[in-house]
């Protein structure tokens, strides 16, 4: 994984958010610890989600969080104001309460189907760009984006993505981090 994470750094990626759903608290800690450094190292934004406490643990920017998580005034209250909170939404309704309650941006999606989260259904292209026009918030979209589907985004103007699979599973993380920043920019 740092490896990985390496790759797509030097490559130009400007933001990781560390999501481990397995092992111990231990192990989780010393793999952010270490992101964390070469995040800081590339001057890029380190978040983790779901855990405000691992965040402050290893001085993160910011901490992810979804629509079961923590909300998003404890979150804050544990954070304090120099830190950021993302939130994922899924509708509109969650976007506009994710800027009222003071996100500094937010997830959309799933866009299309993944294999991350195969029982939740996409909200599709229209959905995404519905969203985005109604808020002012950085909006990030998520789901099944990889470079073959990347134009049905861009050409609509969407200019931030997250991905896992499309540089996780990449034979060449380097080279499809690299196609997909080109294609951002
Ligand atoms: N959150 P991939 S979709 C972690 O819609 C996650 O909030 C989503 O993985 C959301 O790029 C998703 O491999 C999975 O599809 C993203």
């Amino acid at each position: 994984l740092i490896r990985i994470v390496e790759q797509a750094l030097a490559a130009g990626v400007k933001m990781v958010q560390y999501r481990s759903k397995q092992g111990t608290d231990k192990e989780k800690l010393n793999e952010a610890k270490q992101l964390a450094s070469i995040c800081k190292s590339h001057k890029a934004l380190f978040i983790i989600n779901d855990r405000v406490d691992l965040a402050l643990a290893v001085d993160a920017d910011g901490v992810h969080l979804g629509q079961s998580d923590l909300p998003t005034a404890s979150a804050r209250k544990i954070l304090g104001s120099n830190r950021l909170i993302g939130r994922s939404t899924h509708c509109i309704e969650q976007l506009q309460e994710a800027e009222e309650e003071g996100c500094d941006y937010v997830g959309i999606g799933p866009i299309h189907e993944t294999g991350i989260k195969p029982h939740t259904a996409p909200i599709g292209i229209q959905n995404l760009l519905t969203m985005t026009q109604a808020t002012s918030l950085p909006c990030f979209a998520i789901g099944g984006i990889n470079y073959s589907n990347l134009s049905e985004l861009t050409s609509h103007g969407i200019k931030r993505i997250a991905v896992i699979s499309a540089i996780i599973n990449s034979k060449d993380p380097s080279v499809t981090s690299s196609k997909l920043l080109n294609n951002l920019s």
